[in-house]
């Protein structure tokens, strides 16, 4: 049994949640592999989604949780408990303002039958939680089996030894929001004390980024069990040739086997079997690692590549012991990939073609379930994508669930894939301890979606304080760091300083940009957007000599505001200030030197941010309303992102007729010389 002192501390003042917690088991965590949990032959999921019991830690310290042990018995036992789904932010859930703004320790309590099934000597079974934020501690039937840092992020361990097996379990979860100068992303703790013209004891928690801190047991928490021999991770790649006529599909496949801790990988038996989209077996092998040739591939394509977009092979992975006569397989995993590669020159190319980026920036942000995991907004948001003719997104802020992830790959939907890094504003969020955090969760975050067709690019942060001199030295480390988990796609930060005095983006592969023309830059007046704008961009690409997509840009409009001649806030405002942006990008995006490789409104709907005068219920840039309901700029944005995607996919129909044509000549060609 081993002590653990665990505190949080949020700026000069400290705020402590002091805790002493006995940790009787080993917390293992996963960065090393962390597969999404699928059914298969050899595994089976219990999903614990439902109606959870919770309640918050008032106490002025936040840790009576801890100095009463509220995990050792039933949350009901502790005080009053309160429903509460899961998966859901808490904040919107009740009446209660005390809740919509704590800050603090929530504890989640529910209950779940383990089958007697699962007890026997060749099954391993596994908690895992798609996310919490900000800061989790999990405790099984009273002890702990885990603690994570950072929301956005799943995090799992073995649970087998604590299961009670055929009766029923308690899984507590206590959850901290507090954000500090060193979480991502940060934030600070100001007490008011002194102040005699404040409460006792008042304190706000205050942060630079634009959106509600919502908290709580964001994704799904899921039980899933796999043989004591399983697949710990499975790492692909792709390589096409130029003609398209071929690909290698590399992979690595790590096995692990908690009932023969330091067995040699000798002794196991892999086999990797690539199958098409109709199940048919395309090639297999065998192995640890290697490659898979797969001649004529259906490539994986974007929305307005091809006609076929997001093809997905299945690769299925068995892995077992090698027995006396033959292999024994005791795990099988399916993976879904997609055949596609993404390279940078002079712009960004995926398959070898310049692709160019129409997209939205996005929240995961929805009505009462601030940011939990809903099936029915997820579907609805792609659709509405579909609606607009969008073939991207940035998963702006933080990451987003693995299931919109999988999504993208089955639309075509290409993903710049985004840390939690936003509203690093001060030099002190450039210090070490931030920076060991951030290698961390890059670590995470490439890990669990490395396998993705649909992400072509890691976002590092977005608009830190990039023209303060220790950033320059803190983002070529994370930007290194990222490429090097990952060696088969670009990396970037979305910038906001300017091009004269920022310092970091001479180590990005892409410069992406934020600049908001018409609305904090010259506010109100739409006439000089074309100019200013097409100078801003020309400058970066100057500069850096790289592809520029301008991933940020957009005006405030309030739905059912208008005005003609426009003013900001209407609908009218946002529809001229998109027409003078197309415009402009459409004297940047063509030629043989193209200035520009994408474009970004934000946002793609209304969305929640703190309370602040700037911000009359949110943050009101959406083209669509919180409720997923279209402003008249949606219909302008449509138009646009319709037409290049249409305009591409006739591209691809010229490039065709040509390969078509030119396929004729030659059996023509050789018929003629054959008589
Ligand atoms: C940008 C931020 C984004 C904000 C947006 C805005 O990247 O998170 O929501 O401004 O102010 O600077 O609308």
């Amino acid at each position: 049994i081993s002590l653990t002192l665990y505190r949080l501390h949020a700026g000069a003042h400290c705020f402590l949640f002091i805790s002493i917690i006995a940790i009787v088991c080993v917390i293992i965590h996963s960065a090393n592999g962390i597969l999404y949990p699928m059914e298969s032959e050899s595994r089976q999921v219990k999903d614990l989604s439902g109606r959870w019991r919770f309640r918050t830690d008032n106490s002025s310290g936040r840790d009576t949780g801890f100095q009463e042990r509220w995990w050792e018995r039933r949350l009901a036992e502790t005080g009053h408990v309160i429903d509460m789904p899961v998966p859901a932010s808490y904040n919107d859930i009740t009446q209660d303002k005390s809740i919509r703004d704590f800050v603090g320790w929530a504890w989640y309590e529910t209950t779940f039958f383990a089958p007697n099934a699962w007890n026997n000597e060749v099954t391993n079974v596994w908690l895992r939680v798609g996310s919490a934020h900000y800061y989790a501690m999990v405790w099984l039937n009273g002890e702990q089996v885990m603690e994570h840092e950072g929301g956005h992020l799943p995090f799992e361990c073995d649970v087998t030894m604590s299961l009670n097996f055929g009766a029923t379990n308690r899984l507590t979860i206590a959850v901290n929001n507090t954000l500090t100068p060193n979480t991502l992303p940060p934030g600070e703790i100001n007490h008011y004390n002194g102040k005699d013209d404040y409460p006792a004891g008042y304190f706000t928690q205050e942060y630079e980024f634009d959106f509600f801190n919502y908290a709580g047991i964001h994704r799904p928490v899921k039980l899933y069990t796999t043989p004591r021999l399983r697949i710990g991770e499975i790492v692909t790649s792709s390589d096409v040739t130029a003609d398209h006529a071929s690909a290698t599909v590399h992979y690595q496949v790590t096995v692990t086997d908690s009932s023969r801790v330091g067995q040699e990988m000798a002794s196991y038996n892999i086999t990797v079997v690539l199958e098409d989209s109709t199940g048919a077996i395309v090639n297999k092998t065998s192995g640890g690692s290697g490659s898979i040739t797969v001649t004529q591939p259906m490539l994986w394509w974007p929305v307005g590549m091809h006609d076929q977009v997001g093809y997905l092979y299945t690769m299925v992975v068995y892995a077992g012991r090698l027995g006396l006569s033959a292999p024994i397989t005791t795990d099988v995993y399916r993976l879904k990939i997609g055949i596609r590669t993404v390279t940078v020159d002079q712009t960004l190319k995926i398959n070898g073609r310049p692709f160019y980026v129409i997209g939205v920036g996005k929240h995961e942000d929805w009505d009462v379930r601030g940011k939990g995991f809903d099936w029915s907004m997820v579907v609805k948001d792609f659709n509405l994508l579909d609606w607009l003719g969008a073939n991207a997104f940035r998963t702006s802020h933080y990451p987003y669930a693995e299931e919109i992830m999988q999504m993208c790959d089955e639309r075509g939907i290409v993903v710049i894939d985004e840390c939690p890094a936003v509203g690093m504003r001060s030099a002190n969020n450039f210090v070490n301890k931030t920076l060991s955090h951030h290698l961390n969760v890059i670590g995470e975050l490439v890990t669990r979606d490395r396998n993705h067709p649909s992400v072509i690019m890691w976002s590092v942060a977005n608009e830190p304080s990039s023209q303060l001199p220790p950033a320059a030295q803190y983002f070529k480390t994370v930007l290194d760091r990222a490429r090097e988990l990952d060696p088969t796609r670009p990396a970037t930060f979305v910038c906001n300083a300017g091009y004269d005095s920022d310092l970091a983006t001479p180590y990005v592969d892409v410069v992406c940009v934020n600049k908001y023309e018409g609305w904090y830059d010259d506010p109100g007046h739409v006439e000089v957007i074309q100019k200013r704008l097409s100078y801003f961009l020309t400058q970066w690409h100057e500069k850096r000599s790289k592809p520029v997509i301008h991933m940020e840009w957009g005006a405030g409009a309030i739905a059912g505001f208008h005005s003609d001649p426009s003013l900001m806030y209407t609908e009218e405002y946002l529809c001229d200030v998109m027409r003078e942006h197309f415009a402009t990008f459409d004297s940047l995006r063509t030629g043989s030197n193209p200035v520009l490789a994408g474009e970004m409104i934000w946002n793609f709907a209304d969305f929640a941010t703190a309370q602040a005068t700037t911000r009359a219920y949110g943050n009101r840039k959406g083209i669509f309303t919180r409720q997923r309901q279209p402003k008249s700029p949606a219909f302008v944005i449509r138009d646009r992102y319709r037409a290049l995607r249409n305009q591409s996919v006739a591209e691809r129909q010229t490039e065709l007729d040509l390969i078509g044509k030119h396929w004729w000549r030659e059996v023509r060609e050789n018929w003629d010389r054959s008589l």
